[in-house]
């Protein structure tokens, strides 16, 4: 077999216009992965050529454009089902994004199957996005939610886990990839524990979904939940996946045109899974582009992504915990691109702030993930999120800027 090519960080990078822009007269160093990815020039691409060609809404006319634009937003369908190895293509339901997929399981499913009583579970590690809905469910039916400890290394207690989990328990929502620390969750096996007790689980992939090979089926999540702007491809775009016999079960989410099959005053009946779940108009010209981030990244391979960001990770974490007062807040084994640091007696707010003068982008604060931070005693910490087109000379400079930021800030 031949060997694969050799990962060329140089030629990646020439593919984002935005690596070869300024700041603060500076070369930018983009170490805001986890927030959003940049996109590549054929996602660019896409999306203009959508409007300067084809732009048409779908579904619904019988002219040329309108054909062009369905079949491009279905054929993104089709590319996410191989991307997430789902069994059939009626079960990819395109979401605004993360936020939106969670949100649609706990108003539908949610609503049909939480009763007073019942148990949801979710971790310490959450994003508010995987807090919240569950939070307005159980007030609205006097349910329970429950919480996994995280350790102090980053990692669920999965002792606590086993324990908490039993015949009440009707719902696991979790994190794939936790957003703060990194830390790489073993949804695998929770899935199996938790279906031993009946209950449902739905995975939040929003971070996982670039970095780790993805096969639901494999996994036996009943929903995986992601976003399209953390893998390459535009914001406003993303995907709920569900298993097929729960889809159907679950009453409507939103109404309007294209979830419905026939309306009149007296009765309307609803439309063929994935369009059920799909109101009004989408985000055409973002859902085609997402087909060609996965086309992107799949002509590059996330083994050969995996190895080089790992790679990063690996020489930033030994930097980084080499420097005097410097704290790495997660320190599982199994961890994605993502460092999570704080230094002692300096806000995180004040080294992000100076970074930016040098040109680096990378995330400060909760990162959206509050009682995690509570449970660590700190206010925030300082996020580098590394991405395929990221270099070990970009994480010199971060490294000589923290240095820096210390001088300058205690
Ligand atoms: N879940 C996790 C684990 C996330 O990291 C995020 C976004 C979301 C859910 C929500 O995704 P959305 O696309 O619907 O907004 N995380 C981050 C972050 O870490 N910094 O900015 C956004």
């Amino acid at each position: 077999m031949k060997a694969p090519e050799p990962f060329e960080v140089l030629d990646i990078r020439k593919q984002f216009p935005i690596l070869s822009r300024k700041v603060n007269e500076k070369n930018l160093i983009y170490f805001d992965n986890a927030a959003t990815s940049q996109k590549p020039q054929c996602v660019i691409d896409a999306l203009s050529d959508y409007y300067s060609r084809y732009n048409a809404n779908i579904h619904r006319g019988i002219h040329t454009l309108a054909e062009e634009a369905t079949l491009a937003y279905e054929a993104s369908r089709h590319a996410v089902q191989e991307f997430i190895s789902a069994a059939m293509v009626e079960e990819i339901i395109f979401t605004r994004g993360t936020t939106e997929g969670i949100n649609l399981v706990a108003y539908s499913w949610g609503r049909q199957n939480i009763k007073a009583g019942d148990e949801i579970l979710i971790s310490e590690m959450e994003h508010h996005s995987n807090i919240v809905p569950w939070q307005i469910l159980c007030q609205e039916k006097n349910a329970i939610l429950k919480v996994i400890p995280v350790l102090d290394d980053g990692t669920l207690s999965m002792d606590d886990y086993q324990r908490l989990l039993n015949k009440k328990t009707k719902l696991v929502a979790i994190v794939q990839v936790s957003n703060a620390l990194g830390t790489v969750n073993p949804v695998k096996e929770m899935i199996s524990m938790a279906h031993q007790f009946g209950a449902k689980v739905l995975v939040d992939a929003a971070q996982s979904a670039v970095h780790l090979d993805i096969d639901v089926q494999d996994l036996d999540c009943d929903f995986f939940a992601f976003s399209g702007h953390k893998l390459y491809a535009p914001t406003g775009v993303g995907v709920l996946y569900g298993k097929k016999e729960l889809l159907e079960a679950m009453p409507v989410f939103q109404g309007g045109g294209e979830m419905i099959r026939e309306v009149s005053f007296e009765l309307t009946t609803y439309n063929d899974l994935p369009y059920k779940y799909e109101a009004g108009t989408p985000n055409i010209a973002d859902t085609i582009a997402l087909k060609s981030a996965l086309d992107f990244i799949k002509s590059i391979g996330k083994e050969q992504i995996r190895k080089h960001e790992n790679e990063l990770l690996d020489y930033a974490t030994r930097q980084l915990e080499d420097i005097p007062g410097l704290k790495i807040i997660g320190k599982a084994t199994e961890k994605v691109s993502l460092v999570s640091f704080i230094l002692k007696n300096i806000h995180p707010h004040d080294v992000g702030v100076l970074l930016d003068h040098l040109g680096i982008a990378l995330r400060t604060g909760h990162h959206c993930t509050q009682p995690l931070m509570k449970r660590f005693g700190i206010p925030g910490t300082i996020r580098a999120s590394f991405a395929l087109y990221n270099t070990k000379e970009e994480i010199d400079i971060l490294v000589e800027g923290i240095y820096k930021s210390i001088k300058m800030l205690s």
